[in-house]
């Protein structure tokens, strides 16, 4: 029997592991018929804002990124985008960079299509162009080892330009597969488990995670993951890169 008192989430002042069980949904203007849950934003601390998006039919998504740009990815299902004038349509595993400033409209999804948004305030750098719109897609093909590592497994989705300053790569854990070391670092990280189970260590806490949850971590979490049972974990994450790290 599940107790409604019980559950796996947790916000603390440097992390937050999100399970779907504590949703509350939210409404967003230009959003319609989907159930919108904010996983991320700055009212936790961070700097990033991660939402998980449910379409019922007829749902549409349709507005203009402002000062943040958006990077949409689908994580079910499948649904008509068009982007700045570049209609495509989305289905699993593939996705959508919204740089600032242009016009969005995801319009006719499958029932039950679920997205996932990544927004970050773009922060322009002298002599580099800002990026442009781009569609790309899940190719673990495309996903070199990881620090030697063969059980570890990377595919970095945007490209690694001075002008992006955020990052979301697939991270891929092979049964047996760990991170090689705790991570200690100034780059923030908003997550969701794509596929299978894994232990999480966040700032010396110990978290069983799995497909569906969201971790969010903010500078200097400590970091180490493993992963658990008999198929590969799977998470995509964002992380803030390629800018200067002090304003002192
Ligand atoms: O890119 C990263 O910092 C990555 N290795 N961190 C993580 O997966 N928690
Ligand atoms: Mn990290």
């Amino acid at each position: 029997m599940e107790i409604s008192a019980l559950t796996r989430s947790v916000v603390k002042h440097n992390h937050a592991i999100i399970a779907p069980d504590g949703y509350i949904n939210s409404n967003v203007p230009g959003w319609t018929n989907c159930t919108v849950n904010v996983i991320i934003n700055e009212q936790m601390g961070a700097h990033l804002a991660q939402t998980i998006i449910t379409l019922r039919e007829g749902g549409e998504l349709q507005g203009q990124t402002q000062a943040s740009q958006i990077f949409f990815y689908v994580v079910e299902g499948q649904v008509q985008a068009s982007i700045d004038g570049q209609d495509k349509t989305l289905a699993a595993g593939q996705y959508v960079y919204v740089p600032v400033g242009k016009s969005y409209l995801f319009q006719n999804p499958e029932e039950g299509t679920q997205l996932l948004t990544f927004h970050k305030v773009y922060e322009p750098l002298a002599d580099h162009e800002t990026p442009g719109v781009l569609f790309g897609e899940r190719d673990l093909s495309k996903a070199p080892v990881y620090m030697n590592n063969d059980a570890l497994r990377i595919q970095e989705l945007l490209p690694n330009e001075l002008g992006f300053d955020m990052a979301v790569n697939i991270f891929t854990y092979d049964m047996g597969g760990h991170l090689p070391m705790v991570e200690t670092h100034i780059m923030e990280h908003g997550l969701l488990y794509l596929e299978g189970e894994a232990i999480y260590m966040l700032d010396q806490h110990w978290y069983p995670v799995k497909k569906g949850d969201s971790i969010w971590m903010a500078p200097y979490c400590q970091q180490w993951a493993t992963t658990m049972g008999k198929v590969p974990s799977v998470y995509i994450y964002y992380k803030n890169v390629n800018r200067f790290p002090t304003v002192i």
